[in-house]
């Protein structure tokens, strides 16, 4: 057993600054992020480097991880019970990368899925884009992480991490604790409204895919009445038969806690007409609150000290667990 200091379990996870969340990231992820951190250690991440295996405009990257700092306290991250910090503010995630880096596979990393898609049709693509997951494996291993709550999307990324460090625990020495991902069963996966077989995405090019976080309410009504449903006209839960109305209504029943049967129930005989009204007002009412109180957060000054003091705090957790690594491996003098 690995010695740690800990007192409750710890939770990592992070998200990208690449644009503003999503309802996916919202509901398939973030809104975890929030009750976890009631009864567990909970360290919540910008990750800025995986932003770069993209090409990124170096002066909108700042401002989107302000963006993003400030949405994760806005939806009710508090940075004084859980840690709130900039990845690239912490070095150990880039020198545990590089260590990882030499303990994967080319071949377990072209099997990763995200890679694959991202990579399609292309004849080359950036290194760093087909190492996306080793990075993420080191961010998650680096604080002696229990639980990594994300979206169902990352299964395969969070078994490599766990194949991963069970490698090095088992044929070098025991290093790493090893991690559960924690996937949330409603609202997992949110498919993207105008195409429900796909997901919800950031990178979408039609502006009515999806619902920001901080959509307007006039936005939240046209992308939600635009919605792609199906022709027979009734509302019940069926995903595979029904995906663009399932779609909206698990997004109902997540935002107002009713259960599908009920929701079933009360449209039965009402057309998708009256449902995607309905669903306007409880997407705009769950969203109010969150984008008021990401205006007062945003251009505060306690936004920057509330990230420096993240990252301090994280830095020396990482400290810690990167010493032991380094012995492990042999690196440096062993100061
Ligand atoms: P992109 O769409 O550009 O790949 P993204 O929207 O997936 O980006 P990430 O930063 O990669 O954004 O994801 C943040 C978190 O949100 C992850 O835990 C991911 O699993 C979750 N997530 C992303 N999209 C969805 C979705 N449509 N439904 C549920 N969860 C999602
Ligand atoms: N790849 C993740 C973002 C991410 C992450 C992490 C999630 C980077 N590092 C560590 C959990 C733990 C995604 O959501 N697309």
């Amino acid at each position: 057993m690995i010695k740690t200091n800990k007192t409750k379990p710890r939770v990592f996870s992070g998200v990208q600054p690449s644009g503003n969340l999503h309802l996916g990231n919202y509901l398939g992820a973030i809104r975890q992020f929030v009750e976890l951190q009631e009864d567990h250690e909970c360290i919540y991440c910008i990750v800025d480097m995986h932003a770069i295996t993209v090409p990124q405009d170096p002066k909108a990257l700042r401002e989107h991880v302000l963006d993003l700092a400030s949405l994760y306290m806005a939806v009710g991250i508090d940075p004084r019970k859980s840690i709130i910090f900039v990845q690239s503010d912490v070095p150990g995630h880039a020198e545990l990368n590089w260590i990882l880096t030499c303990n994967s596979y080319t071949g377990e990393l072209s099997r990763m899925t995200q890679f694959k898609s991202k990579s399609h049709g292309k004849e080359s693509s950036p290194t760093g884009l087909f190492c996306y997951p080793v990075l993420m494996a080191a961010d998650i291993l680096l604080y002696d992480t229990d639980i990594v709550p994300v979206g169902n999307d990352q299964k395969q990324h969070i078994e490599l991490c766990r194949d991963i460090a069970t490698r090095v625990n088992n044929t070098i020495k025991e290093t790493f604790v090893v991690p559960e991902g924690r996937f949330m069963k409603a609202g997992a996966r949110i498919m993207a409204l105008d195409d429900p077989t796909q997901k919800m995405s950031k990178s979408a090019t039609n502006i009515h895919s999806t619902i920001s976080l901080l959509d307007q309410p006039n936005k939240i009504k046209k992308s939600i009445m635009k919605a792609t449903t199906d022709s027979d006209g009734e509302i019940r839960f069926d995903v595979e038969n029904k995906p663009g109305v399932s779609n909206l209504m698990t997004i109902y029943s997540v935002l107002s806690g009713e259960s599908m049967a009920d929701i079933e129930t009360s449209y039965r005989g009402k057309g998708y007409g009256d449902f995607k009204k309905d669903l306007v007002g409880v997407v705009q009412e769950s969203l109010a609150p969150i984008q008021a109180r990401y205006e007062e957060i945003r251009h505060s000054e306690q936004l920057i000290r509330d990230l420096k003091d993240g990252a301090e705090r994280a830095g020396a957790i990482a400290e810690v667990v990167m010493k032991r690594v380094k012995d492990t491996f042999g690196l440096g003098l062993g100061m």
